[in-house]
């Protein structure tokens, strides 16, 4: 329901239709009422909508009819992006809050006082001739005792940012109406701002992505992908989520997978979470079929692939996680009925997907990216790189080009996801067995190496070291610490982090697990992965849920308890012999150098617990009594 909105409006009687539209979508929060207000006449929208998941039908149809999406077969939608917005800018992203004092290493903080302003200017105006959307959601499952922190309100100039919301999170009117504190709600609001005159990636640059954090307000202008204008995911999901955890004290919020694997011999079930950085598979992890071989016996269930919060429930004493989203949005590239038929089956037909700078077939209406089929489509009839330009018609060095973008990717709700947990909306969550970390690590990191003490576990996720990935600007490749996997989504400070994990998993009855994994070991000569990773990635996982029942004891090394050959269940698995004696080994040389780098980076962090600062110097101590 929508009608053009007068605001302030030389007529007069400004705003007399808003309410009208706000009274008739049965938006009753006065104090989102007054938010919509305040920003509807600010960005200068000439029309309002509040929107909900039952809206999904009309908008797809009005996208499809204003040429914004194509189609992409039956249920299947598909759209391209403005050729400089194709993933999150790092060095745009910002936490401000009033604070200094809340200035960390990675959160990029600016005082609020300098930022708010500079952002409402650029979005003053800038909607002028759009249609605001007005997006009430909630990043939690209905009931969960987090769900104080789980209520928002996107507002959005983007029709396709909608379509994404809706798929991303639980969204309609009834997720604000009747909250505890009607004012306590993240207001998050995006304007697209003028894509081809923002200067991307020059000095110029106009785009701003804030969360100002102690104000639980997120004002995201210049750019219309992925978690730069899908507020709820990562700026409400992780920065200002993570911000709120450490500021109430009560929970944890991490760039985490969460799966269940079950046991069909025993019936039992473990839950096991944890965090790579972006693009490093965490949605393969959470979509994983066992191997053939232990099919009959395990199986996968998923419960997220990017974000879990983490709380003690205090009647038991256990940790609980929930995943705040409802819907994926996965990396398309390398995705195919080997390594993630799970993910083709949560974009099949009927699904609603949206997939997002693939490439298309404008005839066949088909997509296609790298890594779908070992080659590309053989006739070229139709096809459309992500830029929309014609495959038929490139030339000299386009030739070996992409035909989808690096981090193309698609959008679909956990309904859709084949292995979806049957309880995957319990509000209570899931207890937690094992939280583990990796990443691309081409050297160094072996298969599995697990710790049972707290200290360590955090000490190794505050290490993490990982090559970058395409889902940022510009920094596919490089080697760079990635702390928790939080790097891009940090919203306070690493030693105050460090403190607030021991304080939060320490108070567990049952304190979960730890272990670092790398399915990216590569060979030094020919650059092969040494690991066939994907669906054999549940065997190690296996072993550490056995090591944490004591039916297996591992090798203790000075970085953690790693397996031997006979304690993993390698049946069917096609691993090297000598990749194997690889993976499972330390190079105790290559781990001194390292420690020296950690050092300089931990002393970057103020404030670090000395319990981490402990784990530090036992590791060190082991390595060089190894060397000795
Ligand atoms: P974000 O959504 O950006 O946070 O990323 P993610 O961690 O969910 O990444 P995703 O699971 O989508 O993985 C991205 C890439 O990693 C894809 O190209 C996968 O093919 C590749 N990948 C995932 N698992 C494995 C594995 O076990 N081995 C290898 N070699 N590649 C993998
Ligand atoms: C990531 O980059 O880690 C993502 C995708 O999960 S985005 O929502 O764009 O941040
Ligand atoms: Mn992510």
């Amino acid at each position: 329901m929508a009608y053009d909105v007068k605001v302030a409006s030389a007529e007069g009687n400004p705003g007399s239709d808003l309410e009208t539209t706000l009274d008739d979508a049965g938006l009753k929060n006065p104090f989102v009422r007054e938010y919509v207000r305040r920003w509807a006449e600010h960005t200068g929208a000439s029309r309002v909508e509040v929107i909900g998941a039952a809206d999904d039908a009309r908008l797809i149809r009005e996208s499809l009819a204003a040429g914004e999406i194509l189609p992409a077969g039956e249920g299947r939608y598909y759209a391209r992006s403005y050729a400089k917005d194709t993933a999150r800018s790092e060095e745009r992203t910002i936490v401000a809050t009033a604070n200094p004092a809340d200035k960390g290493v990675y959160n990029n903080w600016h005082s609020s006082a300098t930022m708010r302003p500079l952002v409402e200017k650029l979005m003053r105006g800038a909607s002028a001739g759009k249609t605001m959307y007005v997006i009430p959601y909630l990043m939690a499952p209905a009931g969960s005792p987090l769900e104080p922190y789980a209520a928002g309100v996107e507002l959005t100039d983007h029709r396709t940012v909608a379509l994404h919301m809706i798929r991303m999170a639980r969204v309609g009117v009834e997720h604000v109406n009747n909250l505890a504190d009607p004012d306590k709600f993240v207001r998050g609001v995006h304007v697209t701002g003028d894509l081809e005159n923002l200067g991307q990636g020059t000095p110029e640059d106009k785009r701003y992505f804030v969360t100002l954090a102690d104000e639980r307000t997120i004002l995201h202008f210049g750019s219309s992908y992925g978690g730069n204008a899908l507020l709820g995911k990562i700026a409400h999901g992780l920065r200002q989520a993570a911000y709120d955890g450490w500021a109430s004290g009560e929970f944890l919020a991490e760039q985490f997978m969460l799966i269940g694997i079950t046991d069909k011999q025993t019936g039992r079930t473990w839950h096991i979470c944890g965090g790579f950085p972006s693009a490093s598979g965490k949605t393969n992890l959470a979509m994983m079929l066992a191997p053939d071989s232990l099919g009959d016996r395990y199986h996968v269930s998923f419960y997220g692939d990017d974000i879990a919060w983490l709380r003690v429930d205090p009647e038991d004493g256990k940790i609980y996680a929930i995943n705040p989203e409802n819907g994926v949005f996965g990396v398309a590239k390398d995705t195919n009925e080997v390594t993630n038929p799970t993910a083709l089956g949560s974009v099949a037909v009927g699904t609603g997907v949206l997939f997002t700078n693939v490439a298309y077939n404008e005839q066949t209406r088909d997509v296609w990216w790298e890594g779908r089929t070992p080659e590309p489509p053989a006739d070229l009839g139709g096809w459309r790189d992500w830029t929309g330009k014609l495959i038929s018609e490139r030339s000299g060095d386009e030739v070996g080009k992409p035909w989808a973008h690096p981090n193309s990717r698609f959008t679909t709700t956990l309904a859709n996801v084949p292995n979806i947990a049957a309880d995957y909306e319990s509000g209570q969550g899931v207890p937690i067995d094992a939280i583990i970390f990796g990443g691309r690590t081409r050297d160094r990191e072996p298969l599995i190496r697990a710790m049972t003490d707290l200290a360590e576990g955090v000490y190794d996720g505050l290490t993490l070291g990982a090559e970058a990935t395409f889902a940022a600007e510009g920094v596919d490749g490089q080697l760079r610490y990635d702390p928790m996997s939080m790097r891009p989504f940090m919203s306070y400070p690493e030693g105050a982090y460090a403190e607030h994990w021991l304080r939060i998993i320490g108070a567990a009855a049952d304190e979960p697990i730890f272990a670092h994994v790398n399915w990216f070991q590569r060979d030094p000569d020919d650059g092969h992965f040494l690991w066939p990773g994907y669906r054999d990635n549940l065997r190690p996982l296996l072993w550490l849920l056995q090591l944490k029942d004591g039916e297996v004891r591992g090798r203790q090394t000075p970085v953690g308890i790693v397996p031997t050959q006979e304690e993993l269940d390698l049946a069917g698995c096609g691993v090297r012999p000598e990749d194997l004696a690889k993976l499972l080994s330390i190079d105790a040389a290559r781990w001194r150098q390292e420690m020296a780098h950690r050092e300089e980076l931990l002393a970057q962090f103020d404030g670090l617990p000395d319990a981490i600062w402990a784990a530090h110097r036992r590791v060190a101590a082991a390595l060089d009594a190894e060397a000795e």
